[in-house]
């Protein structure tokens, strides 16, 4: 199965080897995909470096992406060292702790503003410099969750920025069509990461999620990584400005 022999994949938001991005990249590796990723922080680094390392010949670099010129300088060295681009993965996101509990009308400007620069711009960031490099199209795909289509307890300040992510993706698809880019986004039930640990009572939430899906228990990183080899191979050539549901059914149930 080499669904994605000849391709490069830029896939950014690995934290650790728990982080959905990861199950993402094993699935696209195990397609024939080249890859490059790109991390935040000293502190992830040396962990993603590691992890790389059964990957060989995969690209490593640092952005974060509240920064402009770091975009740029990671988009600058793959014009150089890949040429063309076919896939990219954006699976990060960022809220403050206090905006992620209590009550949603407790958010503050700088916290609204902060979430919604990390969680949703960005990738409106990455998608522009992006493109230039898709020569012969390409796929894109970010990671979303029921938050933003509904309210999820706990998820406040996070929600909204899942539904300004939903729309840019849309908007995205739109622009970049013409160009046979697809934008898409999976939508995956709760898993537990790093990321997830900062939303309150997660733990419940999965359990809950667990026991009430139509499939009876949670999804795995591995699940959420095959419905992302999907959308980024020519398989779901037809498919474009669409939020895919890797959660065991949940989003169904009034
Ligand atoms: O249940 C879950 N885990 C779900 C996650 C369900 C549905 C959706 N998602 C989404 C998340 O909202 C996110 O968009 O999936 C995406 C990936 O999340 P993850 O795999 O759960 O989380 P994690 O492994 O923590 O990776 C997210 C990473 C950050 O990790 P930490 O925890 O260190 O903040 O996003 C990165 C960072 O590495 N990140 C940034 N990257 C570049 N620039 C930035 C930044 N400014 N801020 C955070």
């Amino acid at each position: 199965q080499n669904l994605l022999q000849g391709k490069t994949i830029l896939i950014m938001g690995v934290a650790n080897e728990r982080s959905i991005a990861w199950g993402i990249a094993q699935s696209l590796h195990n397609a024939g995909a080249k890859l490059a990723f790109t991390y935040q922080g000293e502190r992830v680094e040396r962990r993603i470096k590691e992890l790389v390392q059964d990957m060989p010949g995969s690209i490593v670099l640092s952005c974060d992406v509240t920064k402009d010129e770091e975009i740029d300088a990671v988009f600058s060295t793959l014009e150089k060292e890949v040429g063309t681009l076919d896939g990219l993965v954006h699976s990060l996101a960022f809220a403050q702790k206090e905006d992620l509990e209590g009550l949603f009308v407790n958010t503050s400007r700088a916290g609204y503003a902060l979430a919604q620069d990390i969680s949703a711009y960005s990738l409106v960031a990455v998608t522009q410099r992006a493109r230039k490099l898709m020569k012969d199209g390409g796929s894109i795909l970010t990671m979303t969750y029921l938050g933003g289509e509904r309210v999820v307890q706990g998820y406040n300040m996070m929600g909204v920025a899942k539904a300004a992510l939903d729309s840019c993706m849309k908007y995205l698809a739109a622009d970049l069509g013409p160009e046979n880019i697809r934008v898409n986004a999976i939508s995956a039930g709760p898993i537990m990461t790093l990321a997830a640990r900062g939303v309150r009572d997660f733990s419940t939430m999965l359990k809950h999620v667990s026991e009430k899906a139509p499939l009876r228990r949670g999804v795995t990183q591995e699940e959420v990584g095959n419905t992302a080899l999907f959308l980024l191979s020519n398989l779901s050539s037809g498919i474009t400005g669409e939020i895919i549901h890797v959660d065991a059914g949940y989003n169904i149930l009034g």
